[in-house]
């Protein structure tokens, strides 16, 4: 039987079927017929022995597979996480004197924090992504709730929507982060794509994604990357943005902005919040989910803040007592340490102009190991055209190499990236960048 939910089911029906669907279509390895036994239950060793095995995540299973090579020269490109010059992870100093203060404050203690997490952090990553002078923080019209990273934000969001709005369908670009279309399915939302990527441009489909939105209906929930679309590094520009935020506004689609990426792209935070305050500075409601993991490189800390911006101070409060109805049985509350650190560091002017010195020279090390790589493929004289690694945007550079070359750059040269072609710019250093260049070299003129 296939199961098919209709607009008029429950989210909790809707939420059954999108995970049916899902384990349907994640398992890749055929099931074995197991007969029921009615004494024993199971034939078999377990009770588990109908559990099939699952694929290894699309990004994270890259770090998985990198770490069983023994080989001295591999490379890991897969997941978009900073490296130093060193190829090391990077704790900021700035990070590291929060920390200092922290522990050496013998008021605090370990109690549980409240539902929506510390008040101070908070009212901070709505400061941080709005502006100190947004009217809309002035106005009280802003909920925001602390969750684990921009992965809990987006979902602690769209388990909102499934319950609350009327629209259960979200739009998300094509191509779009692989974590996206699961996140939002489990939440009980039906997903649908919009054009984002021409790859023969290597640019943005600028036309198509206005056909899409165009056509999607009224009141549908829109995906946008805040900044640096990830896998894609691109981004429209400002022009474009409004354009795009007239056309959603004029068809009421709900944006739900992700923000993963702020201070990454241009290396100033201003300027890649400018996106989200342009939807902001014309009244109406959207939901931002920001994550602290890159540009405070705060991974595995996992802070993270879903901020509800609505149109009056009263619809504000009641989103945020229902926000706290969907953490309550998720996670109960969130923890403690990594938010007390970016709340440290926030409202602190000395700790902030530290943290935006240190957060532009990560931004400017991807942008050079973005140029050091284009002039090392020219050098090399590889066929095509490779402008677009230093046009596009963040973290990442999409390079349009296809699933086989990828495979032969990990087979020949242990070179780790997705199976899409989108290299993590930030795992690689000076010293790796002629390794990567003669990967590609061979991987363009051998696997054609
Ligand atoms: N949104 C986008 C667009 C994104 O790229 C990531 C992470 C996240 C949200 C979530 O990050 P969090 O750590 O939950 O705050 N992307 C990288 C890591 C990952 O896949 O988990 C990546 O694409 O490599």
């Amino acid at each position: 039987m296939r199961h098919e939910f209709t607009s008029s089911s429950s989210p909790a029906d809707r939420r059954l079927n999108a995970l049916f669907r899902h384990l349907a279509t994640a398992s890749t390895e055929s099931r074995t017929a197991v007969a029921f036994c009615p004494t024993s239950g199971f034939h078999g060793d377990s009770v588990f022995s109908l559990v099939v095995r699952a694929p290894e995540d699309p990004i994270l299973g890259v770090t998985v597979a990198y770490n069983k090579d023994p080989s001295p020269v591999k490379l890991n490109l897969g997941v978009g996480a900073y490296r130093t010059e060193e190829g090391k992870p990077l704790v900021l100093s700035v990070v590291r004197k929060a920390e200092q203060m922290l522990l050496n404050d013998r008021s605090r203690v370990k109690e549980y924090l409240p539902i929506v997490g510390i008040s101070d952090f908070n009212k901070l990553s709505a400061k941080l992504i709005f502006g100190a002078d947004s009217p809309a923080i002035r106005e009280n019209r802003v909920t925001t709730v602390q969750c684990l990273s921009g992965t809990g934000s987006l979902r602690v969001g769209a388990e909102f929507m499934a319950r609350h709005y009327h629209q259960k369908t979200i739009y998300i670009p094509q191509p779009t982060w692989g974590n996206h279309p699961k996140i939002f399915t489990l939440a009980g939302l039906s997903v649908k794509t919009y054009r984002y990527y021409d790859p023969t441009t290597r640019g943005l489909n600028f036309q198509g994604l206005l056909e899409d939105l165009g056509s999607a209906p009224s009141g549908s929930i829109v995906l946008l990357h805040a900044c640096a679309h990830n896998p894609t590094g691109v981004d429209p520009t400002l022009q474009q943005w409004e354009q795009i935020r007239q056309l959603m506004r004029s068809k009421a689609l709900l944006p739900f902005f992700d923000s993963a990426y702020q201070g990454f792209a241009s290396g100033n935070l201003d300027q890649d919040a400018q996106s989200i305050r342009m939807f902001v500075a014309d009244g109406g409601e959207c939901f931002v989910a920001q994550s602290y993991a890159k540009n405070m490189g705060l991974y595995g800390e996992r802070v993270g803040a879903l901020s509800v911006v609505c149109k009056t101070a009263d619809v504000a409060s009641r989103v945020e007592s229902q926000l706290k109805l969907v953490i309550r049985p998720m996670f109960s509350n969130p923890p403690i340490h990594g938010a007390s650190i970016v709340a440290t560091i926030l409202k602190d002017s000395n700790m902030f102009n530290e943290w935006t010195i240190e957060l532009k020279a990560m931004a400017d090390r991807i942008i050079s190991m973005r140029e050091q790589l284009f002039d090392a493929l020219r050098t090399r004289g590889t066929p095509g055209d490779w402008s677009h690694i230093i046009k596009q945007i963040g973290m990442f550079t999409f390079t349009g190499l296809n699933s086989k070359q990828v495979e032969f750059m990990t087979r020949e040269y242990h070179i780790y990236m997705t199976s899409d072609g989108r290299i993590s710019m930030a795992g690689l250093s000076s010293k790796t960048v002629p390794h990567l260049a003669d990967a590609i070299h061979a991987a363009v003129t051998r696997m054609s």
